[in-house]
């Protein structure tokens, strides 16, 4: 992480910006979060990618987790413009958070309200090599909690223990990551991506229903392949299904676009990123750039 962290209103030096071990959202995983991604664009400054999608989401998973931030959208808006401005990054990944502070213990936190921070650092390709060459992946054998357990819409922090048990069981198995299925069986999402399949020519890509996040990378990509004339279909897919696409991909803001070539071991098309998610990845990292005016409103100037 860089050197300044805005930390409950003000910019302070990481090594300031601490919490208590008694706290609530260590204890119970009670926070909420975003991952927000700023780009050094073609106007020579950083942007910040769908700033206002990221932090609508934040207000929206801590409403529905009750975590009371005492700030407006505009203030944490401000404060990821500024951790980019003040550490003089480049391209930055931002990534606020929202966590029950108080330090009394107990599930049933009478004080709701959030301590806030927002950090900022470089991150560059989220898994690696794999953009480039495509991700080995692995259906993982934890599945994704259905939407009666918890409000899989929300970005919350407890709700990754399940990511984390997947992205370590595919790392240990020896693939770059993990595919969940819902609790269904059909597919899922990644432990930090959305997934997209491609079959002749239309891209399919899991519902709400599946337990997946919503992400705004995947709102994204459904603009770009409408504006492409690409058909894109919302709808269940299985294990089946993947395994016959012609091409499979990634989205998130970390992730960005990743290509998907092989699924435990059995090829997605030839095995190499396809043709639609190369022009896809080329696409996207023109539009956040702010190469291309047509997209230019996703675009907040640091
Ligand atoms: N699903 C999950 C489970 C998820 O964590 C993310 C983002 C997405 C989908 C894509 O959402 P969006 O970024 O709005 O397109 N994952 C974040 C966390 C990564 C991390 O390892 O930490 C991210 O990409 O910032």
């Amino acid at each position: 992480m860089t050197r300044l962290v805005w930390f409950n209103g003000r910019l302070v030096d990481a090594g300031e910006a601490v919490v208590s071990v008694s706290t609530h959202a260590l204890h119970y995983g009670t926070a909420v979060f975003e991952g927000i991604r700023a780009y050094w664009t073609v106007k020579q400054r950083p942007a910040i990618f769908r700033l206002r999608e990221h932090v609508k989401r934040f207000f929206v998973s801590a409403r529905i987790y009750r975590i009371e931030i005492p700030f407006t959208e505009d203030e944490i808006a401000e404060a990821c413009k500024a951790v980019v401005r003040e550490n003089g990054l480049k391209d930055a990944y931002i990534r606020p958070i929202a966590y029950i502070a108080t330090t009394e213990l107990g599930i049933k936190a009478r004080d709701r309200r959030a301590g806030v921070a927002v950090l900022a650092k470089e991150w560059g390709k989220y898994l690696g090599e794999a953009y480039e060459k495509g991700a080995r992946v692995t259906v993982s054998p934890w599945r994704r909690l259905p939407s009666f357990s918890f409000p899989t819409t929300a970005k919350a922090s407890g709700h990754y223990i399940n990511s984390f048990l997947a992205a370590m069981d595919a790392h240990e198995k020896g693939f770059d990551e993990a595919i969940l299925l819902d609790h269904r069986g059909f597919v899922s999402e990644g432990t930090g991506e959305n997934l997209f399949i491609v079959k002749d020519g239309v891209a399919y890509t899991p519902p709400i229903q599946a337990s997946i996040l919503p992400g705004i990378t995947r709102d994204t990509i459904m603009t770009l392949l409408g504006d492409m004339g690409v058909e894109v279909v919302e709808k269940d897919i299985t294990l089946g299904e993947l395994l016959s696409a012609d091409e499979a991909f990634f989205t998130g803001t970390a992730a960005e676009v990743t290509p998907v070539v092989e699924v435990d071991n059995v090829k997605i098309g030839d095995g190499k990123p396809g043709p639609l998610t190369r022009k896809l990845q080329k696409l996207y990292s023109d539009v956040v750039r702010g190469k291309i005016e047509k997209y230019e409103g996703w675009l907040e100037y640091v």
